[in-house]
């Protein structure tokens, strides 16, 4: 059992040191989807990152809290021209201060049950910010557990809807991305997605 515990433990260091990475090699061309441990304001080597904002697109908690503190109050005067944005669609702004060219600013939906057409809204946040993503000429992106933290979307289902519907955009258009991110904040998010991609129960 001690054993067991340590390497437990074990494993998880490596698996924050590591950015576990999973090549998809898709028609010859292949798109590599990493999941890191860390703060989505802090990833340079991505042209853009994703918000999970609200319908306003004036601020808030969270990790939208922290890419405006980090961006600087520009993208707030940016976003105020944008009348905000409806559950599920994506809007693109200015990094600001960001290391990134671009936020793409998604409204996830509040989890109500489950009953409520949550996942078809949260899959639509992944599936339109890539579009956007795509049509602005972005070949790299970080995207947050959108809707897993104040909007209480239970991280289970939803890390199987991101990585899913992540999937189902690379397989759709091969070598639009050359790098696709998920920045987990917290062990636990980290451990419940790599649990899905090591379980082999997102096909790659
Ligand atoms: N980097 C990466 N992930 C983060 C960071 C960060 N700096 N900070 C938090 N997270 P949340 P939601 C994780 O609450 O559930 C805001 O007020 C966090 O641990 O930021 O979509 C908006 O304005 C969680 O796993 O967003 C909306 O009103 C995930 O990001 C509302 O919250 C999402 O948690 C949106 O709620």
């Amino acid at each position: 059992e001690q054993a067991g515990r340590f390497k437990g433990a074990k494993l998880r260091q490596e698996i924050t040191q590591l950015q576990v990475e999973v090549l998809a090699n898709l028609n010859q061309v292949q798109t590599k989807i990493a999941l890191t441990l860390g703060d989505i304001t802090k990833q340079g080597d991505v042209e853009v990152i994703v918000n999970a904002a609200n319908k306003s697109l004036l601020g808030g908690g969270g990790v939208d809290g922290a890419i405006h503190k980090a961006a600087g109050p520009q993208l707030l005067a940016e976003c105020r021209q944008l009348n905000g944005c409806q559950t599920g669609q994506a809007k693109i702004t200015g990094a600001y201060n960001l290391p990134n060219k671009y936020v793409i600013h998604t409204v996830g939906p509040i989890w109500n049950g489950g009953a409520h057409g949550e996942a078809d809204l949260l899959a639509a946040c992944y599936e339109n910010s890539l579009r956007l993503a795509q049509k602005t000429g972005l070949k790299t992106i970080a995207f947050p557990a959108i809707s897993t933290g104040i909007y209480r979307y239970p991280l289970e289902e939803a890390s199987q809807i991101a990585l899913a519907t992540v999937q189902a955009f690379v397989k759709a258009n091969p070598g639009a991305f050359e790098l696709i991110k998920f920045v987990l904040f917290d062990q636990a998010a980290l451990d419940c997605y790599y649990r899905k991609l090591g379980g082999l129960q997102v096909e790659l």
